[in-house]
């Protein structure tokens, strides 16, 4: 059954979770749908959109951002609020397993209609966010989902493009991630608002604790929004610390609050979502462009009678008088 624009709509906000489903689906790909339904669906979500706090959390594959967040969820769902993850998976052949296991981590939350949570691939985009990870986060905004957790997977470090979506960015650690540490010292790193060391179950997280708590110490670090930096230690599994790191998440969010960082921050994000729709149609747009390049020349090319800069300074010519 087709529904309308305004039906979806309507029953996206009444929490049909076949309608929401659809609604996201249409969301995340908007070049398969009428441009015009497409900024009318945007249109009708971003009038309520601009209240959700947006929290990102990072860290290496198998640190414990999925069990953490799931135990987030718990604290976040007493206190009433209504939460969306999105978690992305980076659809490398090396990382099969994550997509399941975040769902398999957070499925004591499936059941309940406050939390909702969607997975979204990069398919191969830059950086640690897919494209429609933007557009998702200003539709479950609109929707009245009070916390968008964001779960992505950053190499080692936190990758900028979770800090440009997120209020509050998490950066997750577990013991023997002197790297890390080294990474942070050289200023190699984006600095987040949170530090999680998690896993501190075990006894050698108290060596990275005092390791980052020295380096925070010394070094009068902040974060890009002025703020110090706080550190937690938990263990995801165990449950421990998970109150105390919400309570650093929510003082994050006061600060942000009362010196106009939160609204800055939705502003950023939607000028960095344009920005990143258009390099993403242009970046399409070549890619058909160069497979159809004229034969002569790529056979040139090919026999090196023409220069690669030479040659691609013809393509790009071209390509602009179309
Ligand atoms: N000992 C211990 N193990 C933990 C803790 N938190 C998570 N784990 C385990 O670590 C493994 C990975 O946990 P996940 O929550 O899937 O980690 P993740 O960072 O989401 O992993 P990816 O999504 O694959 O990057 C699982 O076997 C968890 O049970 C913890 O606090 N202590
Ligand atoms: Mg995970």
């Amino acid at each position: 059954m087709r529904m309308s624009p305004e039906e979806l709509l309507k029953r996206s906000f009444e929490g049909d979770l076949i309608a929401l489903s659809r609604l996201l689906t249409l969301i995340e790909f908007p070049a398969e749908t009428d441009p015009e339904i497409f900024s009318f669906i945007m249109r009708e979500l971003m009038k309520r959109s601009g209240n959700a706090h947006v929290i990102g959390v990072t860290g290496n594959p198998g640190v414990g951002k999925s069990t953490l967040i799931s135990k987030i969820i718990s604290i976040y769902r007493e206190k009433g609020s209504r939460v969306a993850v999105v978690s992305v998976d980076p659809s490398s052949p090396f990382s099969k397993g994550s997509f399941m296991g975040n769902r398999i981590r957070m499925q004591q939350h499936s059941q309940d209609p406050g939390v909702f949570i969607r997975s979204t691939a990069t398919r191969g985009a830059k950086g640690g966010l897919g494209i429609g990870t933007t557009l998702l986060i200003e539709a479950f905004d609109g929707l009245g989902f009070d916390k968008i957790i964001i779960e992505s997977v950053g190499a080692g470090q936190i990758d900028v493009d979770i800090q440009n979506v997120s209020h509050t960015t998490i950066n997750v650690l577990i013991p023997g991630a002197g790297d890390e540490i080294q990474l942070l010292k050289a200023g190699l790193m984006e600095i987040g608002d949170i530090y999680v060391v998690n896993k501190s179950d075990k006894p050698e997280a108290e060596i990275i604790y005092k390791q980052l708590q020295e380096l925070f110490e010394s070094e009068n670090i902040e974060s890009r929004t002025g703020w110090r930096p706080r550190i937690y230690k938990t263990s995801a599994v165990m449950g421990w610390g998970v109150e105390e790191l919400t309570s650093g998440i929510e003082d994050h969010k006061k600060y942000l609050l009362e010196n106009g960082g939160f609204k800055e921050i939705i502003r950023r994000r939607r000028v960095y979502s344009t920005k990143q729709y258009v390099k993403y149609i242009i970046e399409n747009y070549i890619e058909r462009y160069l497979d159809r390049v004229d034969k002569d020349l790529l056979e040139k090319i090919s026999m090196g009678s023409v220069d690669p800069f030479t040659a691609s300074l013809e393509l790009v010519k071209k390509l602009i008088t179309k």
